[in-house]
């Protein structure tokens, strides 16, 4: 019998041919100056079409979102224009792909800010936490809050990129509201300090996402838009003092829009699964009407047992599509997984990147 994590399903309206998903993996391997992807990213993402649905690297929507050497971008033509060869070649290879679409808030360092400007974040508190720039791991710069009247702007920002990720030929986007960046800054009590009406209950901290969502929404039909959180982790220094009401509180709000999926981290990002007392994700998964997308730490056996069970109707993962282009298949004869290269994970050309055999091609050498 074939197992449900191997059979189609629908993310809202985005078709996909499994329910294994290649979760957005951060690789720093753009062009630093134009945030453009190039030949290698065709590539790697090409040889990863057997996925489900592939989630991007985490792309910024204007320059101030940026936070980390040789992200991409998708705020230009130039950019979309360079997706569009990725987009293409991922739709000739059977695969469908959303864009990831990021701001990082105050993760960031004046040295990757426009004219070396101080970093943007709804209050002026660094995370306490590192980035990657020109000089390497350097301490995240003093964040500036930002005015009332500039709102408007970093909405109209996701606007304009979900606009061009239509031109670059996406079949959907994500919003990332997760993992300690802007909009995850805003719903957390530790980073939100305003008194305005973006700060204070959590009707104002979530104001700023929901937005968001309701002007991606216009530009792209909602069933091709999801959202990924990270209600428990504490990713890039986050915190919350009672992260469990406030995304019981955002799933509801959510629900109005019919999105294409929830992607949620279980846990820390890339780390423990294991929650505090007063916390469930079981029951935040459960209050969301769509379809849902867990992520975390899954191996085989976790993401066959979770869809067989309907604990989930995606399955995001990581880290092992890094070292395996043909997760899905390998998944699906059960066989044996390659370990990456972590010297490898950020940064530099194609190795580690594009040279990652499939078990096949590996086993007849
Ligand atoms: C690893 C390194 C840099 C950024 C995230 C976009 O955690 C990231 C990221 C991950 O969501």
């Amino acid at each position: 019998m074939t197992q449900p994590l191997f059979t189609p399903a629908k993310a809202g309206a985005i078709e996909a041919s499994n329910r294994i998903v290649m979760a957005p993996l951060t690789r720093n391997r753009a062009d630093n100056d134009t945030g453009k992807v190039s030949d290698m990213h065709v590539d790697y993402y090409r040889q990863r079409a057997g996925a489900g649905i592939i989630i991007t690297e985490a792309t910024q929507i204007s320059p101030e979102g940026k936070g980390y050497l040789q992200t991409p971008g998708i705020h230009t033509p130039g950019q979309a224009a360079a997706w569009r060869r990725v987009t293409d070649a991922v739709h000739e290879a059977g695969g469908k792909i959303v864009v990831q679409l990021w701001h990082v808030g105050r993760i960031s360092h004046t040295s990757l800010q426009p004219d070396g400007q101080q970093p943007v974040a709804p209050s002026a508190i660094n995370a306490g936490v590192k980035t990657f720039t020109a000089n390497g791991f350097e301490n995240t710069s003093d964040p500036r809050a930002l005015e009332l009247a500039e709102v408007p702007r970093i909405v109209a920002d996701y606007a304009n990129a979900a606009k061009l990720a239509r031109d670059a030929g996406f079949d959907g986007v994500e919003v990332h509201g997760a993992n300690g960046y802007l909009l995850d800054q805003f719903l957390k009590t530790g980073s939100n300090h305003r008194t305005d009406a973006y700060g204070g209950p959590v009707e104002n901290r979530a104001k700023l996402l929901l937005e968001v969502m309701e002007a991606v929404t216009k530009v792209w039909d909602a069933g091709r838009v999801g959202l990924r959180l990270s209600p428990f982790s504490p990713a890039n220094g986050i915190s919350d003092d009672n992260p469990q009401d406030t995304f019981e509180y955002v799933i509801k709000e959510l629900n109005r829009f019919d999105l294409a999926y929830l992607h949620m981290v279980e846990g820390a990002t890339g780390g423990s699964r294991d929650l505090q007392d007063g916390q469930s994700i079981d029951k935040l998964r459960k209050l969301f009407d769509g379809p849902y997308m867990a992520n975390n730490g899954y191996d085989r056996e976790m993401a066959l047992q979770a869809v067989k069970d309907g604990d989930a109707d995606f399955i995001a993962i990581g880290r092992p599509f890094i070292a395996n282009p043909d997760l899905v298949a390998r998944y699906e004869r059960d066989l044996p997984i390659a370990q990456g290269d972590q010297s490898t994970y950020y940064g530099g050309g194609r190795e580690g990147f594009t040279d990652y055999p499939e078990y096949i091609a590996e086993a007849a050498e």
